[in-house]
């Protein structure tokens, strides 16, 4: 009989074809009916894929007696509670590395998008505005103070770029972190120090809310805020005050707190930049990310032990 696994989310297609091979999958997320579906289902799941912005509701994960692995499609386990896992011998995966180059590119691409207005020269071009006129000027890219809230492998990838703009750098970190670039020390210190703000800290109870009124408020009405973590680090309706009453000069944001509805207030902002949670949306590291799922999946069946384990 084939192992029963959950998946909670759409995956590329290559992965869920892989999937489909090895397991009997049942794709949650097309259940009409929720509930009876994890009646129908729930006693015999061994295995759940999910993607590491959802992890695993813990009504799912309580529903799921037989659960042996969760498997996320994801470097993120902030919607696992590892804790819980750990108690009922639920092994738990993740895909860390390699993503790590695409979100810190991804964080200079909205860098550079923010301060230079890309999205806003592309759209002034489509629209045939352009003959009535110029754009406001933007502000340079290079030569700026930059500073990065986390300063783990995204961070430091994200700083070893910047490094290429000739850029002033600083950090802050819960913990300490060997290295030549500069610890600001709070959070506060380094928004009042940063032109640009960057968030690539992990999501955790102690990081919630962390880039709040007096965060922003340091960064000041010159500052730019840019996230690529998680849209909990960050106190949203804060971020969007502080926006429209220019205590910020503008962000520019991949994650939000409840993805994929994105406050529309921030919708008419000429200085913000939104992107649909996509730093680790490449064809080349999703399939290396798939890969990593189905490796620490197969260990596990197979009783050794996972090459990307967190529990
Ligand atoms: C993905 C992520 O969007 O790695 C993470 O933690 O949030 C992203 O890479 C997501 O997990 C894809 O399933």
């Amino acid at each position: 009989m084939s192992i029963e696994v959950l998946q909670l989310c759409p995956l590329m297609p290559s992965l869920e074809t892989a999937l489909s091979e090895r397991f009997t999958v049942h794709r949650f997320f097309e259940a009409a009916d929720s509930e009876a579906f994890l009646a129908d289902h729930a006693q015999r799941v061994r295995g759940v894929v999910t993607g590491g912005h959802i992890g695993i509701p813990a009504e799912i994960a309580a529903s799921l007696p037989a659960l042996e692995i969760v498997a996320i499609n994801g470097v993120g386990f902030d919607k696992v509670d590892l804790a819980e896992a750990k108690g009922r011998g639920i092994r738990v995966s993740n895909t860390p590395d390699v993503l790590t180059e695409d979100v810190a590119d991804l964080a200079l691409g909205l860098v550079i998008s923010v301060l230079r207005q890309i999205p806003r020269g592309d759209a002034h071009v489509r629209q045939n505005r352009w003959p009535d006129g110029d754009l406001p000027l933007g502000s340079k890219v290079s030569h700026r103070r930059y500073g990065i809230f986390g300063f783990g492998r995204i961070g430091q990838a994200i700083a070893r770029r910047l490094e290429g703009f000739d850029a002033e750098l600083a950090y802050a970190s819960r913990s300490p972190v060997q290295t030549h670039v500069r610890n600001a020390g709070s959070l506060v210190e380094l928004a009042a120090w940063s032109d640009v703000l960057i968030i690539a800290a992990s999501a955790s109870a102690e990081t919630r809310n962390i880039v709040d009124a007096s965060v922003l408020e340091a960064l000041g009405p010159r500052g730019v805020l840019v996230n690529v973590a998680r849209g909990s680090l960050v106190d949203e309706p804060a971020l969007l005050d502080a926006l429209e009453s220019g205590g910020i000069a503008g962000a520019a944001l991949d994650v939000f707190v409840d993805e994929p509805r994105v406050p529309q207030r921030f919708f008419t902002m000429p200085n913000v930049v939104l992107t649909p949670h996509m730093a680790s949306a490449t064809h080349e590291t999703r399939q290396a990310m798939a890969d990593l799922v189905l490796a620490n999946l197969d260990a596990h069946f197979a009783g050794r032990n996972l090459p990307t384990a967190l529990v």
